[in-house]
């Protein structure tokens, strides 16, 4: 969101307080898992899915190469890191 340029409230959640899993948080993300984004009612969970989600919606400063064959192992590397221990 900083490279984009956009404005926003960030809101702490304290891993170590175990904030992630109280009902206030939980009411966002059952999952129980940062990060999380609220646009307005919507709230959206997954890292890769909320930033295709800011690639869509604000496409300027693009955060992806313009080749296809350039994204597609961009996005490769980003699902290796994800699926190291993630959910
Ligand atoms: N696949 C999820 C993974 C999210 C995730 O594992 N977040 C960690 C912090 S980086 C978390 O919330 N851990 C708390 C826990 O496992 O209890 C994503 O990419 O958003």
């Amino acid at each position: 969101m900083n490279l984009k340029g956009l404005s926003y409230d960030y809101v702490a959640v304290d891993l170590r307080k175990s904030e992630h899993r109280g009902a206030a948080f939980k009411g966002l993300n059952p999952q129980g898992l940062v990060p999380a984004l609220v646009d307005g009612v919507r709230v959206l969970t997954q890292s890769v899915a909320i930033i295709e989600w800011l690639e869509e919606h604000y496409p300027t400063p693009t955060l992806l190469p313009t080749d296809v064959n350039d994204r597609v192992r961009v996005r490769a590397l980003a699902w290796i890191a994800l699926s190291e221990g993630s959910v």
